[in-house]
């Protein structure tokens, strides 16, 4: 653990004010290298499958990571002061319920503004609930102003979203551009209004996504195929985050299509 239990605090109250924070230099560099090989079979397999009809906008790929190999690391997904972090502000015993990639290539365009979960309770019309649904990213190659940076807003993740999408339009909510070293670990709240951005280089730009949530939260949107012989091999903290996810014979890891683009809100 790098951080102590007083920073863990103040990276919460920093969270809960903004929707997100960034752990600077977090995950090792070569290891994210190695991810980033090991993804771009996969990449190349989804841009097959959705040519006609890219899932998450034009040249931006939405890519489900397998939970075996390199990719079921516990030094990634167990990261201490990452779950550190999302307990205080999403409550004790979380679930880990998605492992993914947002991927946008040469071509790609601005998205629109979204949340990526509809609010708790629409009925209200507010939004100002404590979090609940909690995305860490972190990118497979340095992210600058021409590859894809995400942009997004701070404090909208308790607004109604509309309202928020309103004042992004008038200028009063202001529009942050993240620019993350490979290495470096977002912990967002992903009601906040945010945005994928054009990459324009020939390089793509791979983002995972560790979806957690409040220990109550079941996002059918989503989910892990954990094969039996990774099961098996969980700590017990690994078992206790993957619960409510399906245990699957090893042979059947492939993962039928998500249908995460109908929660983008
Ligand atoms: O990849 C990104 O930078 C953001 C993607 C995103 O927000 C989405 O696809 O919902």
């Amino acid at each position: 653990m790098r951080y102590t239990a007083a920073e863990h605090d103040a990276f919460a109250s920093d969270f809960n004010r903004d929707s997100l924070v960034v752990l600077k230099n977090h995950f090792p560099r070569d290891k994210l290298g190695r991810w980033r090989e090991a993804f771009q079979p996969l990449l190349e397999a989804q841009m097959q499958i959705d040519r006609d009809d890219p899932n998450r906008g034009a040249q931006r790929f939405y890519v489900t990571l397998p939970f075996q190999g390199l990719f079921a690391d516990p030094q990634i997904y167990e990261d201490a002061d990452v779950l550190a972090i999302v307990e205080r502000v999403a409550g004790p015993d979380p679930v880990l319920c998605q492992l993914a990639t947002d991927t946008p290539l040469r071509g790609s365009d601005y998205q629109k503004w979204h949340a990526d979960t509809p609010p708790l309770f629409p009925e209200t019309r507010s939004n100002d609930t404590p979090s609940f649904q909690i995305a860490v990213n972190f990118a497979l190659c340095d992210v600058g102003d021409d590859n894809g940076p995400f942009e997004t807003t701070h404090g909208t993740h308790r607004m109604n979203r509309q309202d928020a999408v309103d004042g992004i339009a008038s200028g009063a909510i202001p529009c942050h551009r993240y620019l993350m070293a490979m290495g470096d670990v977002m912990i967002r709240d992903v009601r906040a209004v945010h945005r994928g951005t054009p990459n324009s280089t020939d390089e793509p730009r791979p983002m995972v996504v560790l979806g957690y949530s409040r220990r109550w939260l079941h996002r059918p949107e989503v989910q892990i195929r954990v094969p039996q012989s990774s099961w098996d091999r969980l700590s017990p903290t690994g078992k206790r985050l993957l619960r409510f996810n399906p245990v699957v014979p090893d042979d059947q890891v492939a993962t039928p299509t998500e249908s995460y683009r109908a929660f983008a809100y």
